[in-house]
């Protein structure tokens, strides 16, 4: 099927994609896909305006009725799964199954929002006075800046923007310049599912194309209360710095440097197949890939053989082919980043195995590599450093702990895992003494998670939470409220003040 099929299979006019400066090209093979408009400063600010109007409205609106809203936008996703997927692959550089993989993760979220429409609950607290009674009761919030990175072009805008909308909150969406089609297409579809609820606000939810200016004036903006970010640490310290001058609050979900350990206990079949596909799949280009591997080095010479054998013979081509399990790196300087810190490991010592520029057949452009496997004998500075690649970095543990501490000595804290059938083990690793990240998994890669639980990280990983269990309460704000039923004023903690 050619891009321009593809393009309008998504939604997309040839029209709409010749209009302004905003490149979005695909990284199969470099070409142009079209030019969308960069909403400037004053066009900016206007739909700041138009969001914060919208959401004095919204906030009226029951909240299961603002759920029907997210049920009739996922019956359209769900209806659209098949292109979306493929503009997620086409754009952003996905194999065909995480397109639709991710598309996935829109839906199930939105179920997850829809019930959670109904449950937005409060606790009621018991006073010390007589006759009052006090509550804890969540309010919407206000515009909710959502800021989204490349590699989830789709899905991580839908943890925060179906929560939001649930919540009674208006949205304002900055997707990254390198996806822009994703999310106009994406955002289209919910433009059309509001046009047709009788509740919704005009103006609820603007999408604004543009470049990290863009970005700055969102979270610089005193109208927003909210803003949350995902993409690097050096983007997430710059938002969470603006926002907290103004006493906003931001919700960061930034990079990871995430660490899987085999111990001798470990399912050795289940673990190669784990560890493959967190650290080769989507090119390692999740927040969530394995970066670093730490295995136990009476189990180093059974494991080795078998990465070595998966990563010489994956194979690596055009995402769209049925057979490809890893496309592209979204762009050339994410295979300089690469390269660089190969060329840093190897004067380091390191035996790698893979990390070359691949030419797939019929491809003239693109930034295709054989992942990397890069052993090491101990962690050296590069391999503390997230590098937004398939590289795999691997050393040797002797004990147990000292396995923990090597995972634990990064600067961020995002996902983590351990393949073992050892309880002692696996116990040791989800307790206080265990993992420090905010993902601890037990035989299962540190990707890939689900979006029932609270998805995020701690130290440079930014802390904040998105998705699953109680990450909702980010986009309410939150009010006690005292009650005093009774004739009389009596003070808390038995304080007197008679003015007679
Ligand atoms: C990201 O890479 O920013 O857990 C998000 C995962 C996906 C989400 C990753 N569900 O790998």
């Amino acid at each position: 099927m050619s891009y321009a099929t593809l393009l309008s299979a998504a939604g997309l006019s040839a029209e709409q994609l010749r209009q302004g400066t905003l490149v979005a090209r695909t990284p199969i093979d470099g070409s142009e896909l079209g030019r969308l408009v960069m909403d400037s400063p004053e066009q900016i600010e206007a739909k700041i305006q138009a969001a914060s109007l919208a959401f004095r409205q919204w906030r009226t609106v029951p909240a299961p009725a603002r759920g029907e809203l997210v049920r009739n936008f996922a019956e359209r996703v769900r209806l659209h799964k098949d292109a979306l997927g493929a503009l997620i692959s086409l754009e952003a550089g996905k194999i065909r199954s995480e397109g639709l993989g991710e598309v996935q993760e829109v839906i199930d979220i939105c179920d997850f929002a829809i019930g959670l429409s109904r449950q937005l609950y409060g606790l009621t607290i018991a006073s010390e006075r007589a006759r009052h009674h006090m509550l804890e009761r969540w309010h919407p919030l206000g515009p909710v800046a959502i800021i989204s990175a490349f590699n989830f072009p789709m899905a991580v805008w839908a943890w925060n923007a179906t929560l939001a909308l649930v919540c009674g909150d208006a949205l304002l969406w900055k997707p990254s310049d390198k996806t822009p089609l994703c999310a106009l297409a994406l955002h289209q579809l919910l433009e059309q599912t509001l046009a047709a609820h009788s509740e919704a606000p005009k103006g609820l939810s603007q999408l604004i194309q543009g470049g990290r200016a863009a970005g700055e004036q969102l979270a610089a903006h005193p109208a927003i209360p909210l803003i949350s970010a995902t993409g690097s640490t050096a983007m997430g310290r710059a938002v969470g710095l603006a926002t907290a001058a103004r006493f906003g609050r931001s919700l960061l979900e930034l990079g990871g440097n995430n660490a899987a350990i085999v111990s001798p206990a470990a399912d050795l079949a289940l673990s190669a197949r784990a560890i493959v596909f967190a650290a080769a799949g989507t090119a390692g280009q999740r927040c969530t890939s394995l970066r670093r591997l730490i295995v136990h080095h009476t189990t180093y010479d059974k494991l080795l053989p078998t990465l070595q054998r998966a990563y010489t013979s994956l194979p690596v081509g055009n995402p769209l082919d049925a057979g490809t399990l890893v496309g592209p790196l979204v762009d050339e300087a994410a295979y300089t980043r690469m390269q660089s810190a190969l060329a840093i490991a190897r004067k380091a010592g390191a035996r790698i195995t893979g990390g070359e520029a691949v030419r797939p057949p019929g491809l003239a452009g693109g930034h295709y590599v054989r992942p990397a496997l890069v052993e090491l004998p101990a962690p050296i500075d590069i391999s503390r450093q997230e590098t937004f690649a398939p590289i795999l970095y691997v050393f040797p543990y002797d004990n147990f702990e000292h396995a923990i501490a090597m995972q634990n000595e990064v600067s961020h804290g995002l996902s983590s895992a351990l393949f073992t059938n050892h309880l002692l083990e696996a116990e040791t690793f989800l307790s206080s003494e265990g993992s420090d990240c905010g993902i601890a998994n037990i035989n299962a890669g540190p990707s890939g998670a689900e979006i029932g639980g609270a998805f995020g990280g701690e130290k440079e990983t930014g802390g904040g939470r998105e998705s699953g269990s109680d990450a909702w309460k980010a986009y309410m704000r939150r009010q006690t409220q005292t009650v005093n039923y009774s004739p009389r004023l009596a003070l808390a903690q038995g304080v007197k003040f008679d003015i007679g």
